[in-house]
């Protein structure tokens, strides 16, 4: 079934179970319309004028309909008390500890996404609405904070390592956006004014993708599934997966950099 639905390319752990969910519920709603369609020209048929001049004011007799309808009913709650529900629980009640994960929290706006990670001794620093800079800081990150001097950002520039949870940190500073990583299977409204939390593992570099898909081009994107202004259409990130070698050489280079500002500007004491 999932062929036939011509889904985007499956990127990560927990999506394999998600897209057998969603086949699933197809098949169902498959025999549903055959069904109920069938049934449908087979009374159009049977209770044609002809065969009928006058109306039966009895009615049908039979109970089969409801006997069909119950058991549609059983099929539904197996695929929802036996698929759905705990799919559903795996992402929002058992997130990996912060410590063994990926962690980036991830600020939407009106048409951007601001990426900030925790630098290398794992703690976000000091974030204040007073110092944002559409230009030059516009997560407001307080750079004089300990906690925030090694803290790398980027806009629109998503880095992952494959094979290791990613916990994202998902707000907004002005309307709701939807974060999405269609390969991922993530989908995930954001909310001004609340932090929400996704996760997932990446399981296939960016580069292996383009092997796989033969489109040397290839890249994964952050969309924006959520109509949230004129410049939707432009809310578009991007998403690089490395392999951890690799992930750990770009964030290397990112802080020799940060490094490098901060001698000519004197941030980094
Ligand atoms: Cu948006």
């Amino acid at each position: 079934m999932n062929h036939w639905l011509h889904l985007p390319q499956l990127a990560s752990q927990h999506g394999g179970a998600l897209d057998h969910t969603l086949g699933l519920v197809h098949w169902l709603m498959l025999v549903l319309f055959l069904g109920w369609g069938g049934f449908f020209a087979y009374v159009l048929w049977r209770f044609r004028a002809k065969r009928h001049p006058a109306a039966d004011h009895a009615g049908v007799k039979s109970h089969a309909s409801t006997w069909l309808e119950g058991a549609v009913a059983v099929v539904e709650a197996i695929l929802l008390i036996g698929f759905s529900i705990p799919l559903w629980a795996d992402r929002v009640d058992r997130f990996p500890a912060p410590a063994d994960a990926t962690q980036v929290r991830v600020v939407a706006e009106q048409f951007a996404w601001n990426i900030h990670y925790p630098g290398p001794d794992g703690v976000f620093g000091r974030t204040d609405v007073k110092l944002v800079d559409t230009q030059s800081n516009p997560l407001g990150l307080d750079r004089d904070d300990p906690a925030g001097k090694d803290d790398v950002t980027t806009i629109n520039q998503l880095h992952l390592p494959a094979g290791r949870p990613v916990l994202i940190q998902l707000t907004s500073k002005d309307v709701i956006h939807s974060f999405a990583l269609q390969e991922m299977r993530v989908k995930q409204d954001v909310i001004p004014g609340v932090m929400t939390p996704v996760w997932f593992v990446p399981t296939v570099t960016t580069e292996e993708m383009r092997q796989r898909t033969g489109n040397p081009e290839f890249g994964y994107e952050i969309s924006c599934a959520q109509l949230c202004g004129l410049g939707h259409y432009r809310m578009r990130g991007y998403v690089t997966i490395h392999t951890p070698e690799d992930f750990q050489k770009w964030m290397d280079e990112r802080e020799a950099e940060l490094k490098a500002e901060g001698s000519e500007d004197s941030v980094w004491k």
